[in-house]
């Protein structure tokens, strides 16, 4: 009797405290068309570096040359060896019950000499094939990324994204894979985050090429990247869309950028931060061109430096019109929040991307912290974020790409986790019904623990644990799985 007792009031402890983790939830359920998916990215899965013809990706060759750029000095040449493990992959896609896979294309599988013209890789082509076939065969859609930051060492070694031959290079590129999976692939991502490929790969050296030339090579790189992105976009418009009837969509990362008070100083630096770190990208693919407050204080500061030119490069009309309204649809990848108050440029090098923003981004102390230095549990900046985009850009489709929370070690009883996704995803539900922001779907980062950069296998985004110490690499869910799954099925938030 005693013992049923205890067992009873430790149940209402348990349920006590998941009530608290999990806040309250609202009551919506999210609408008939909202869609959901996990995501994944060829070089942080795969492995096979060099398997099937594969070639090095910039990746590859920084990390072989330099094991030194990674905490833990691992790199991607076995990751979670999704090139042999993929059925496996599918089978967790499908028991969770999402509506769509989100992975990527490595470039140098299906084009190992890179640039344009080059040979196709028959053993990298049927890589892929087999990949959508099991997916399609099991009612899951493929999202596709056709480049998540693995561009092919021999272009990289060319200059890379500063050299505008790459343009030619991945248009090539992309009409190689519509023309290849474009029957059966109808959701395609030209880019996933300029911001990263071009500021922390070209301008900060945090991310492959790693290149510190900030204020200069990041623009450059974001320009040859839009003009890329702009270009795969028409092509796809103008030569399969009319008989595959696919939609073709860009993604860009933003962290929140919120005024750290209510002062219209500190409102207008947030408004500068956004739009020099999302604007960049997304001004030119809805309006045409960059910001006009970005464009103004670059050609500003240039001048001051003693450039003849802006360090910021110009579009040409054609390329305006060309860039107006390339996309479908945007991806979103949103993590975190920063809040935002102005400083003097003096605090910043120069020149430099922060030096033209001006802005100086913290944390709430208040914040709860992940795995990841950058990334806290700020639920409502989703919401905010939302609501800014549609402000900002007349209401556009918005795809959440991407959102995840950083833990350690093997845990899979990632209640953190869940609370993250729970009340992210609650801020969504108000963003639909009391903003009227137009979302159409959110994406789980990750389907499975996997190659998280420069922090190694250190920082675990996955839904699934997957132990990289043992040579199958054995695939273990965690809680946040079957939560995911609860949410899912239900299409409400749990524990309502
Ligand atoms: C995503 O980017 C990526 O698309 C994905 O590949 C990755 O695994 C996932 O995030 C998790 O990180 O200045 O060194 O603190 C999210 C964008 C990445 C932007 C980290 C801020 C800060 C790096 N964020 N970045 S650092």
């Amino acid at each position: 009797m005693i013992y049923f007792a205890k067992m009873i009031f430790h149940l209402l402890i348990y349920n006590l405290i998941l009530q608290i983790a999990l806040s309250e939830p609202n009551n919506y359920s999210f609408p008939e068309n909202f869609i959901f998916g996990v995501a994944t990215a060829s070089y942080q899965i795969e492995g096979g570096w060099n398997e099937g013809g594969r070639t090095e990706s910039t990746w590859d060759y920084q990390l072989h040359k330099n094991p030194d750029l990674i905490v833990d000095k691992s790199n991607g040449d076995v990751a979670c060896d999704s090139y042999h493990k993929w059925k496996e992959d599918v089978q967790l896609i499908k028991n969770l019950g999402v509506n769509f896979y989100r992975f990527s294309i490595s470039w140098s599988r299906i084009l190992p000499q890179g640039f344009k013209g080059s040979e196709i890789n028959q053993e990298g082509v049927t890589y892929y094939n087999d990949l959508i076939d099991e997916l399609v065969s099991k009612g899951i859609e493929p999202y596709v990324t056709i480049f998540h930051w693995d561009t092919p060492q021999a272009l990289e070694s060319q200059g890379g994204w500063l050299n505008e031959s790459i343009i030619d290079d991945y248009t090539y590129y992309a009409r190689v894979l519509f023309t290849l999976y474009g029957d059966r692939v109808k959701t395609w991502i030209t880019f996933n985050e300029f911001h990263q490929i071009c500021e922390e790969g070209y301008g900060l050296a945090k991310k492959a090429p790693f290149e510190n030339l900030t204020g200069v090579a990041d623009y450059q790189c974001g320009h040859q990247a839009l003009l890329a992105h702009s270009r795969a976009y028409r092509i796809y418009e103008q030569e399969f869309k009319p008989i595959q009837g696919g939609n073709v969509g860009v993604v860009i990362d933003s962290v929140y950028g919120a005024p750290k008070t209510d002062s219209e100083l500190d409102k207008n630096a947030a408004e500068l931060q956004m739009q020099f770190d999302f604007g960049w990208f997304f001004n030119p693919i809805v309006y045409g061109n960059y910001p006009q407050v970005m464009i103004d204080r670059i050609d500003e500061l240039s001048k001051r430096e003693g450039y003849n030119t802006s360090r910021l490069p110009k579009f040409s009309d054609n390329e305006i019109e060309t860039m107006k309204g390339s996309f479908d649809f945007l991806g979103l990848n949103h993590y975190t929040t920063n809040l935002c108050t102005l400083i003097g440029s003096n605090n910043f090098p120069n020149p430099s991307h922060a030096r033209d923003c001006s802005v100086e981004t913290s944390a709430d102390p208040s914040w709860k912290p992940s795995a990841a230095s950058w990334l806290w549990y700020v639920p409502w900046g989703m919401r905010d974020v939302l609501v800014w985009i549609k402000e900002h850009y007349n209401n556009p489709p918005v795809l959440i790409t991407e959102n995840g929370w950083a833990t350690r070690g093997k845990r899979l009883n990632d209640t953190d986790r869940i609370e993250y996704i729970q009340n992210y995803l609650s801020e969504v539900l108000k963003a639909i019904y009391e903003d009227n922001c137009n979302v159409l779907g959110y994406t789980a980062w990750s389907l499975m623990d996997n190659f998280e950069w420069t922090r190694g296998y250190t920082e675990k985004f996955g839904l699934v644990h997957v132990d990289f110490n043992d040579p199958n690499r054995t695939r273990t869910p965690r809680q946040s799985y079957s939560f995911y799954q609860e949410i899912v099925r239900t299409r409400r938030l749990v524990n309502k």
